[in-house]
């Protein structure tokens, strides 16, 4: 996404012990982001409210000079290699995939991309905490990414993330060591509705932890985003790419409702 920096943020109430994340332990909130999801989410009725069941690191990958590196953890050691090296790899994937899905839908390659020129990007490190009552909570509330392409590794193989097709809820069963794509709303627009932008959440296990890891690969601004002409009559409004963003963050994540209200 267009966020730059950093950002810290806990979205659940408590704290599980902080062996599987040990920047947690020296550092405890910290928070410099220009857009961050970091605060509970709460539904219309405070009986009906959840808070997101997750502790989270949120670094901004791509361009290098967008990186606060002042927030980016030395332990352990390997730590920035390892995710310079591995974001580095999956920019190339995105750009293969943003390739291929051109070819597929008969737009020209270069046009697709070069909204996503420089292939900015971002990360989560979301760790999900077990939950004895997993019933009552959510890691991540459902909404849609307001991103071209979300590239996302389950770390450790506990599975959590699901779904939503015509209104039910259905688990991805990831395969090990994959990556699950998700399409985000930026798509879902630029390819006129043929691609749809996935509505997902995260649920949480009661007995495990879970570890995932999501990569948005953004647009480049500035930029306009609207449908591409050689694929029909226009069901989306164009829109300036920083206007899209705020209204993106504005709409609160609620599942796809601000792409609905995109809609012509
Ligand atoms: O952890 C997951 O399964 C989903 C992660 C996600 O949707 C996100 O970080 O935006």
């Amino acid at each position: 996404m267009p966020w730059t920096g950093a950002c810290w943020g806990r979205r659940r109430p408590t704290s599980p012990s902080s062996s599987a994340f040990p920047w947690r332990r020296s550092r405890p909130w910290r928070y410099r982001p220009t857009a961050c999801r970091a605060s509970a989410t709460t539904s219309s009725s405070p009986k009906e409210q959840k808070l997101d069941w997750v502790d989270l690191l949120f670094l901004a990958t791509r361009p290098a000079q967008e990186r606060s590196l002042d927030l980016w953890p030395t332990k352990p050691s390997t730590f920035r290699d390892t995710l310079d090296k591995y974001t580095t790899e999956l920019a190339s994937v995105a750009e293969q995939l943003f390739r291929f899905m051109a070819k597929d839908l008969g737009v020209d390659q270069e046009a697709l991309l070069g909204t996503f020129k420089g292939l900015p990007q971002c990360v989560r490190i979301n760790y999900y905490p077990p939950c004895r009552q997993a019933g009552k909570v959510l890691g991540l509330s459902p909404h849609t990414d307001g991103v071209g392409m979300t590239l996302l590794l389950h770390a450790n193989d506990v599975q959590g993330l699901q779904i939503r097709k015509d209104g039910e809820w259905f688990s991805v069963h990831a395969l090990p060591g994959a990556l699950v794509v998700n399409i985000g709303d930026v798509l879902e627009i630029l390819t006129n509705g043929k691609y749809r932008s996935i509505e997902h959440r995260a649920v949480v296990n009661p007995d495990k932890e879970r570890i995932t890891i999501a990569a948005f690969h953004s647009v480049h601004l500035p930029c306009t985003i609207g449908p591409f002409q050689e694929l029909g009559d226009a069901r989306y409004k164009t829109v300036d790419g920083l206007d899209f963003t705020k209204g993106y963050f504005a709409a609160k994540l609620e599942g796809r409702r601000y792409l609905e209200s995109l809609k012509l």
